[in-house]
């Protein structure tokens, strides 16, 4: 499904608006599932599974289709002490740990990421703030490090927690976001740490970061840390699956 992107804007302003407009009224909880959505999210997703969206796969281009840059967006350069730290070790200290509902638990480093099987794929980002690109994206599959973990029965999301934060002082919140095991599983969604070729800049996430491919921008976490598995990620940050779906009204499903 590939929308110009003028009208994927004006259909996503339509859902935050929407969304916005059911968080005051009549926003469902469906804590016996573990989701906490909005009604119309749950059409939306519920209706993107029976187009067979959910299982399609995001369109993927050739090299002669690469922007000559990717920009960065959102935070691109962290504050944050304990990512600095990293960073100026070369990430070298860094582990992806992946807990929660989960049978083995893990922690891992970069090297053993590198490791693992790796797919490699050029697709097209595209943010809501209007700007597109297309990139090359070299990572693990997610199902690959789910297979090490061995996720429990109850498991239905997984939260991708970050090593930025957004606002200062006591309104200071690390970026999040969560996706559900369809995306967890699909053969596109993978824990990028190379982009056209080289390793990923901290511009756009170094050392590891989401390719959900058949999704928005905002929900290709950047700076990852730490992979939850839950339940129900209504007790996370402010309960919406996300921090721009806490803070400004975004969807939690964003596809595309
Ligand atoms: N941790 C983190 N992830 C993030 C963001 C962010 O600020 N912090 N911004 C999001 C948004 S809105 C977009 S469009 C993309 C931008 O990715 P890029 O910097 O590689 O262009 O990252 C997303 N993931
Ligand atoms: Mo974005």
């Amino acid at each position: 499904m590939n929308k110009p992107i003028a009208r994927r804007r004006i259909l996503l302003g339509a859902a935050a608006g929407a969304g916005a407009l059911l968080l005051g009224g009549c926003e469902r909880v469906d804590r016996g599932t573990g989701g906490l959505l909005s009604s119309a999210e749950t059409l939306n997703r519920g209706v993107h599974k029976l187009l067979g969206g959910r299982r399609s796969m995001a369109q993927e281009f050739t090299v002669a289709d690469l922007s000559p840059g990717f920009r960065g967006n959102g935070n691109t350069d962290p504050d944050d002490d304990d990512y600095r730290e990293l960073a100026a070790g070369g990430f070298a200290d860094w582990r992806l740990v992946v807990d929660g509902l989960v049978a083995q638990p893990a922690s891992l480093s970069l090297a053993q990421l590198r490791l693992m099987p790796a797919r490699t794929q050029i697709t097209r980002h595209d943010c809501v703030e209007g700007w597109s690109a297309i990139g090359q994206w070299t990572g693990v599959p997610l199902a690959r490090v789910l297979e090490l973990v061995r996720p429990l029965p109850q498991a239905r999301f997984l939260v991708f927690h970050c090593a930025d934060s957004f606002g200062s002082g006591d309104h200071e919140v690390p970026y999040y976001e969560s996706i559900d095991m369809d995306d967890a599983y699909h053969p596109q969604t993978i824990l990028a740490y190379g982009l056209n070729g080289r390793a990923l800049p901290v511009t756009n996430g170094a050392p590891l970061r989401l390719r959900v491919e058949r999704q928005l921008g905002y929900k290709q976490a950047k700076y990852l840390m730490r992979i939850e598995l839950v339940e129900s990620f209504g007790d996370i940050g402010r309960g919406s699956g996300g921090y721009w779906e806490d803070h400004s009204g975004y969807a939690w499903y964003a596809g595309i």
